[in-house]
């Protein structure tokens, strides 16, 4: 990301991109260090857990061309179990981190595209509130259409599903 407005200051990292942007705009994170340290503990749990195992899910689930079923088993159980934490937290929380934040976002940017990394999460009720919660938020339908909306990683199916895979692949270093 390049903040034009502050000479063209160049930040890259999600975590590190949304950090710069709450504080910025002084929204979506608290100021309090407790309020701020539950954020940043969520925040991180995608940055170090979710988002490099479900990475890691897709890239031996979708998009290898030889099928190791011990990587495909090792990261969608890791995937599954780092979901349940999630579940487990959100059973009495309505949000990760008190108010909705740039933790959510975060989470829930991975967290949607279960179905594309083969992982369900059908007896994860307080997980599928809190993703149907954040979907019906309009600034959230907003940002997952940028640069465009890919549809078919929330099914995770059909031809459309096979042609991206297919593109992906040619992406990902062996
Ligand atoms: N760490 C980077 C993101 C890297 C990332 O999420 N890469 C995804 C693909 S979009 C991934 O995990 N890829 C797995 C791989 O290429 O091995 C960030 O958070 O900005």
């Amino acid at each position: 990301m390049i903040d034009r407005d502050a000479g063209d200051f160049a930040v890259f990292e999600s975590g590190a991109i949304l950090i710069y942007l709450a504080e910025k705009t002084g929204r979506l994170m608290p100021t309090d260090s407790k309020g701020r340290s539950l954020v940043l503990q969520w925040l991180m749990f995608q940055m170090g857990g979710v988002g490099p195992m479900m990475g890691q899910t897709n890239v031996f689930f979708r998009y290898f061309p030889e099928k190791i079923q011990p990587a495909i088993d090792r990261y969608q159980n890791e995937t599954r179990r780092l979901l349940g934490v999630l579940n487990a937290r959100l059973q009495d929380h309505e949000y990760l981190a008190g108010a909705y934040s740039i933790a959510d976002i975060a989470n829930w940017s991975w967290v949607r595209t279960h179905k594309w990394s083969g992982v369900e999460v059908d007896d994860l009720p307080n997980l599928q509130r809190w993703l149907k919660q954040i979907a019906a938020r309009p600034a959230a339908q907003k940002g997952i259409a940028v640069p465009y909306e890919i549809k078919t990683m929330d099914h995770g199916e059909g031809d459309e599903a096979k042609q991206l895979a297919i593109d992906i692949r040619k992406m990902v270093q062996r």
